[in-house]
């Protein structure tokens, strides 16, 4: 009698080591303490406003940007959302950058759900050119679209985890200011750019009228972000997260884990950017390879492969056969981005997979 079937992928499955992943830090699993104060939370219906973990989330996260209040949300991209929603209404401009996760990533959500009309703008290493943006912001004029919102993104993810320096970061506030724009600082990764700054998230926050940051990034939780503003503006986001189904029942189970994470996750997320920073060192050695190692500022190395004869895609696929997961910045990037589930050993372990595959 024949034996049970094998399937060529699952012998060749067999012969690959556990790959090393580097797509995302939003594929950081919740820790232990996480789990622990998710099955003990206390629970309400915040719907009710009767959840005691998410208002003691809530309270946490406007304390620590500095702001007056805050609003719990499943998905950074709901974030952005409801925050272009309160600053602007359908027809409104937005002056952004064409990179900005906003517009490139959101699945044009800026359009088709909050009917506004992006003002692309270029920038450099995540950094729009103040002058440029002053640029964009045509006079009042019955005419023209009004201009409304001003959308910064830090760290940069499609420049690979750039930080927009503070005093860049204030210049771009103050056009904004001068224009008469509100400013939505798209954070997901804020406290990644505060590190490498050396400063507060708070400094950052500042000159700004709303802030999304992400808890399901680099400090691991399952999901969740935070929108953080003033007191009226988060009353018109809690009817606005409504009116997109984006209202919860026990999210305390949500909170519970981004307490910890406020509580304990931040400071470690200095170790990811040396463990970028080490894996950009191993990998700029590897023929055909080329890294701006000046660029990795953060947890994320753009690994340029233009010196190599394959696709983005068909080498993403050769670093997959010996276990490596990475990313596509097509036609001429890989992105990797490192996490807590990576220590040295893994770096240096992606880096030796890398130069054989
Ligand atoms: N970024 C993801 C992908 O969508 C690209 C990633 O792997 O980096 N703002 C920024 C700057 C982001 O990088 C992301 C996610 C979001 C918003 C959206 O967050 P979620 O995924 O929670 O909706």
């Amino acid at each position: 009698m024949p034996g049970p079937v094998r399937s060529a992928a699952s012998c060749s499955l067999q012969r690959v080591p556990a790959p090393i992943n580097l797509r995302s830090d939003t594929q950081t699993l919740p820790t232990p303490a996480m789990l622990q104060a998710i099955a003990t939370a206390d629970l309400g219906d915040d719907t009710y406003d009767e959840d005691p973990t998410v208002q003691r989330l809530e309270a946490m996260a406007a304390a620590r940007m500095g702001m007056a209040a805050a609003l719990l949300v499943p998905s950074g991209h709901m974030g952005n959302l409801i925050a272009l929603m309160v600053h602007a209404k359908p027809g409104d401009e937005v002056v952004l950058d064409r990179d900005s996760h906003i517009a490139y990533y959101e699945a044009g959500s800026m359009a088709s759900l909050a009917g506004l009309m992006p003002i692309p703008l270029l920038s450099v290493a995540g950094r729009l050119d103040p002058d440029e943006v002053a640029g964009a912001v045509r006079e009042r004029d019955l005419h023209y679209a009004t201009p409304r919102l001003l959308c910064l993104e830090n760290t940069h993810n499609r420049s690979g985890g750039r930080v927009v320096p503070l005093t860049h970061h204030a210049a771009l506030c103050e056009v904004a200011r001068a224009k008469g724009l509100a400013v939505h600082l798209d954070g997901a990764r804020i406290f990644n750019a505060a590190i490498a700054q050396g400063c507060e998230v708070a400094d950052y926050t500042r000159g700004v009228d709303s802030v999304m940051f992400c808890l399901s990034k680099g400090l691991s939780c399952p999901l969740g972000s935070l929108l953080v503003g003033s007191a009226t503006f988060i009353a018109e986001a809690d009817r606005v997260r409504r009116r997109l189904g984006g209202g919860m029942r026990q999210a305390g189970i949500i909170a519970a884990a981004g307490i910890v994470a406020l509580d304990s996750m931040v400071d470690r997320l200095a170790e990811d950017h040396a463990r970028a920073r080490r894996l950009a060192h191993g990998l700029a050695s590897v023929d055909g390879l080329a890294i701006d190692l000046e660029a990795v500022e953060t947890n994320m190395v753009m690994v340029d492969h233009s010196a190599l004869p394959w696709t983005t895609h068909e080498l993403l696929a050769r670093w997959a056969a010996v276990g490596v997961l990475g990313s596509a910045r097509a036609p001429r990037h890989i992105r990797l981005v490192t996490h807590r589930h990576h220590d040295d050993d893994v770096i240096d372990d992606a880096v030796s997979r890398i130069a054989g595959a």
